[in-house]
C-alpha cells in the first residue's frame, strides 16, 4: 500500500467530571490522532500518551515529536502495519508513538481491504462486557453515590483507583453497600512499595477480581514477592510493555492477570502477541484504557472481543468521559458495547465536531 501522508492532529477534549488517579488528576484529555492517507483509503490512530509523563515516561508533545522527528521519516513508501512495525522497531521505547502510527496504517489497510478490525484481531463475539474505572474522590458518600449511578447505567464491574490514604475504607464502603456479588477491583498505579505488603493483604477479605499495579512500573520481582503474600489476584498494568515484559512476568509469577493497553505495548499486533502468550499460559487478559476518545475505543472493543479477554474491560461508554465524542458515541446496551462491524475500526469521526475541538494540524508528505 502506497502513503500520501500522515497527518497529526491535536485535539482538546473536556472531561465531564475530573478523573484523579494516584498519580494526579485530569479534567481535560489532550488527545493527539494520526491520520494516514493512501489511494484507496484513510486510517486513525489515537495516540493514548497523557498530557505529563506521570503515568509512564511518554507525553503528548513527546510522542508528537518522536512522530515527526524519527517514526514518520523510517516509513518506507509501500507500507502494511506489519512492515511499519518493523521500521519503528529499531527505536527504543517511545511505544505509545508508535501504536498510533501503527494503527493509522492498519486501519488504512484493513479500510482498503474492506476487513473490519474485529475480523483481523480474530474477535470471538460481537459484543464486549463493560466495567468502569472510578476516580479518587473527595468523599466516601460522594463514591457510593458515583458508583450507583455506574450500576445504574449497568456496568459489570467496578474498579476503584486508589493510594495510599484511599484504599481500605473505599473498598469497604462500596463491598458493604452493593453487596457480595459485584465485580469489584482496584487500581493504585504504582503507588504502594513492598513494604505495604501487609496493608494491601488487608484487602484480601473484600474478595476482589484483582489488584492492578501495586508497585513501581519496574517492579517485576518485587510485585512477585508480593503476589506470594496476597491473596487477591495480581494484575500488571504499567510493568508490561511488551509480550517479552508479560513473559518474564508469567515465568517469575509476577502477576496472574494481564491489563492490556494497545498503546502501552506498541500497538494491536503487540496486544495480540501477549493475548496469544497469556492465553497460552491461563493467564487471564482484559482490556484496559487510557480515557480514548471513539476512535481509540473503538479498536479496544474490537480487540476486546478476543477469546482471551475474559474479564469486562475498561471499555466503557463515551459519555464516561465525554459529553460529546468525536464520533458517533459508543453507549451500553445490557452493560456492553457492540462491536463495530464495518471496515478498519468501523467508526470515522464527525468532522464538524473534530474540527470544533482541534487545536492544531501538522501535514507530513511521504
Ligand atoms: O491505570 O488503567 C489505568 C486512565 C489513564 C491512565 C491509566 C489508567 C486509566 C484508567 C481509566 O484506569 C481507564 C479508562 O476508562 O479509559
Ligand atoms: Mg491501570
Amino acid at each position: 500500500m502506497k502513503i500520501n501522508g500522515i497527518e497529526l492532529r491535536r485535539i482538546a477534549m473536556p472531561l465531564t467530571a475530573p478523573f484523579r488517579t494516584s498519580f494526579g488528576t485530569e479534567t481535560e484529555r489532550d488527545v493527539l490522532l494520526v491520520r494516514a492517507v493512501t489511494p484507496d483509503a484513510e486510517g486513525w490512530g489515537e495516540c493514548v500518551a497523557m498530557s505529563e509523563p506521570l503515568y509512564s515516561p511518554e507525553y503528548v508533545d513527546g510522542a508528537a515529536e518522536t512522530l515527526r522527528r524519527f517514526l514518520i521519516p523510517a516509513l518506507p513508501t509501500h507500507v502494511d502495519a506489519d512492515t511499519v512495525s518493523r521500521a519503528l522497531h529499531p527505536f527504543k521505547g517511545h511505544r505509545m508513538a508508535k501504536a498510533a502510527l501503527e494503527t493509522a496504517v492498519l486501519d488504512a489497510q484493513l479500510r482498503a481491504g474492506g476487513q473490519s478490525m474485529a475480523s483481523f484481531l480474530g474477535a470471538a463475539r460481537d459484543r464486549v462486557p463493560c466495567g468502569v474505572s472510578v476516580g479518587i474522590m473527595n468523599s466516601i458518600p460522594e463514591l457510593l453515590d458515583a458508583v450507583e449511578g455506574y450500576l445504574a447505567e449497568g456496568y459489570q464491574r467496578i474498579k476503584l483507583k486508589i493510594e495510599p490514604g484511599w484504599d481500605l475504607a473505599p473498598v469497604r464502603a462500596v463491598r458493604e453497600r452493593f453487596g457480595p456479588d459485584l465485580l469489584l477491583q482496584v487500581d493504585a498505579n504504582a503507588a504502594y512499595t513492598l513494604g505495604d505488603g501487609p496493608h494491601l493483604a488487608k484487602l484480601d477479605v473484600y474478595d476482589l477480581l484483582l489488584i492492578e499495579q501495586p508497585l513501581a512500573n519496574d517492579d517485576l520481582v518485587q510485585h512477585a514477592q508480593l503476589a506470594r503474600r496476597l491473596a487477591t489476584p495480581l494484575c500488571l498494568d504499567e510493568s508490561i510493555d511488551s509480550a517479552e515484559h508479560a513473559a518474564a512476568a508469567i515465568t517469575l509469577g509476577a502477576c496472574s492477570i494481564i491489563n492490556i493497553k494497545p498503546g502501552r505495548v506498541g500497538g494491536y499486533l503487540e496486544a495480540r502477541r501477549i493475548h496469544d502468550l497469556a492465553r497460552a499460559h491461563g493467564v487471564a487478559v482484559w482490556c484496559g484504557g487510557m480515557l480514548e476518545t471513539g476512535i481509540g475505543r473503538a479498536a479496544n472493543v474490537a480487540l476486546a472481543a478476543m477469546p482471551g479477554f475474559t474479564l469486562p474491560g475498561d471499555t466503557s461508554a463515551s459519555r464516561r468521559y465525554y459529553t460529546t465524542d468525536i464520533t458517533a458515541p459508543f453507549e451500553l446496551r445490557d452493560g456492553c458495547l457492540d462491536v463495530p462491524t464495518g471496515p478498519g475500526i468501523g467508526v470515522d469521526p464527525v468532522p464538524d465536531i473534530l474540527d470544533e475541538v482541534t487545536t492544531s494540524t501538522e501535514w507530513i508528505t511521504m
